[in-house]
């Protein structure tokens, strides 16, 4: 299966270096509002943006999770989240109000959108998933790509990336699992309580520096 990816290699790499050109664009974007909004606002909402994209073992994890044929057309139309850019925010309203700023753009098209946060997964993970389409302009024309945008708060993010790491190991009895399981899924609890008072302490210092 590997071998017969490798022999698509040069177009392999062309789509990739396109999502490249994507990530930028979608990068780009939540710069230019950072920027604005930060004149705007008391705080600036983005504490930070990164970019990655999906490695190739997981490409193909998923591709065959899927069942798709490993072609690079059944890639680039069955899989929506190789290009990712994650915004991690100050506050759980910001997430919202970013979300909103990218999909009033003109060249945005919203593809598909998952709120973990208003529903978050059964494990506890919250944050805001969108699946958008954007332009990437060429020497010689314009191509549409898929990016997966995911939005969160920086209590979000730490839990995410503890969980990943903590979660990795997956050889554990049962019964380890299911106990560090139920531990994470407290301290998401707790997480998502401290954004909330944290939310509510802006909102009341806010209230108060108007008056
Ligand atoms: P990586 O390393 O980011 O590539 P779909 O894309 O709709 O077919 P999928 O992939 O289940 O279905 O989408 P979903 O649920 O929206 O989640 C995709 C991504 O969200 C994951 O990417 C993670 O980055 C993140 N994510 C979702 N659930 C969890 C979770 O329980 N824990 C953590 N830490 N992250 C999560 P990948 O492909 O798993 O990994």
């Amino acid at each position: 299966m590997k071998d017969r990816f490798l022999s698509y290699a040069g177009p392999y790499r062309e789509l990739m270096a396109y999502y490249r050109c994507a990530m930028m664009e979608v990068e780009a974007k939540f710069k230019v509002l950072s920027e604005e909004l930060s004149l705007q606002y008391d705080h600036n909402p983005i504490e930070t943006i990164k970019t990655r994209l999906k490695r190739p073992e997981s490409i193909i994890e998923k591709v065959s999770k899927k069942d798709l044929p490993l072609t690079v057309e059944s890639l680039e139309n069955g899989i929506n989240d190789i290009a990712g850019v994650r915004v991690i925010c100050s506050f759980v309203s910001d997430i919202y109000m970013l979300a909103d700023a990218l999909l009033k753009q003109d060249d945005i098209t919203l593809i598909g959108r998952k709120d973990y946060i208003k529903e978050p997964k059964p494990n506890g993970y919250r944050s805001l998933h969108l699946i958008v389409e954007i332009p990437i302009f060429l020497h010689d024309h314009k191509r549409l790509m898929k990016v997966e945008v995911q939005l969160r708060t920086i209590a979000m993010d730490w839990w995410a990336s503890s969980e990943h790491k903590i979660r990795y190991k997956k050889d554990l009895p049962v019964k380890v699992l299911e106990e560090i399981d139920k531990e994470l899924l407290e301290c998401a609890m707790i997480g998502a309580q401290l954004d909330k008072k944290m939310e509510q302490i802006q909102k009341s210092v806010m209230d108060k520096s108007a008056k």
